[in-house]
């Protein structure tokens, strides 16, 4: 993890800026209580985020530099491993999307997404990134580079709409995804430290 961790925001901007952790840290904090569902069908309950709002993050530190004719319709959010994902900039500014430092009264550790992390309690795991280093903003949907990937995950992921997969209904692969669930935890490192969630 770098010592000094920042968040770089690139795209429609009139210009990219590096944010330090410490300085997003001074934003007004949030607490939500949530379920974590990943799409594979595992799911933590009544976990506790702290953190910044996303929505706060955009109004003080993004609108100051959108310019007058790029209205922004997806945001990317990667992680130092690199791990990406698109949002809808509307699902990105619902009130319980975090950037959040701690999880259950603790700093987050790097299990579980240290500095800091993504947290979109009403979409799927793979929608919310670990260890954010950079959001990116687009005026038009990015090229997807996952559309023919069996697993191809919903642009929109909503839990409640059991949005899984790109194309196929989440009934349908509710079943496959679960027998995925063994084999992903083995071959995640981890995922071996903490108690299955
Ligand atoms: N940077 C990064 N973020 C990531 C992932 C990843 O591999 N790398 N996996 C995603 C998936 S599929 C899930 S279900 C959750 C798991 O979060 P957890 O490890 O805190 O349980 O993280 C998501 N965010
Ligand atoms: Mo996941």
């Amino acid at each position: 993890m770098p010592a000094d961790p920042v968040i770089e925001l690139h795209g429609a901007l009139t210009e990219s800026v590096t944010l330090a952790l410490d300085d997003i840290a001074k934003l007004p904090r949030e607490e939500v209580r949530a379920d974590f569902h990943c799409v594979a069908g595992w799911s933590a309950t009544g976990l506790l985020w702290e953190g910044v709002s996303f929505q706060t993050l955009y109004r003080t530190r993004v609108e100051p530099l959108l310019g007058p004719d790029a209205p922004v319709s997806h945001v990317s959010f990667e992680g130092l491993d690199g791990y990406r994902s698109i949002l809808l900039l509307e699902d990105a500014l619902a009130d319980d999307v975090l950037i959040a430092d701690r999880l259950d009264g603790r700093p987050l550790d790097s299990d579980h997404g240290a500095p800091v992390r993504l947290v979109s309690p009403g979409q799927y795991g793979y929608v919310n990134i670990k260890h954010l280093c950079r959001i990116e903003f687009h005026a038009s949907e990015p090229p997807v580079t996952d559309r023919w990937s069996p697993l191809a995950g919903h642009d929109r992921a909503r839990v409640w709409k059991e949005e899984r997969h790109r194309y196929l209904p989440g009934r349908v692969v509710r079943p496959i995804y679960r027998t995925l669930i063994g084999p992903i935890r083995a071959l995640s490192a981890r995922g071996s430290r903490t108690p299955p969630r």
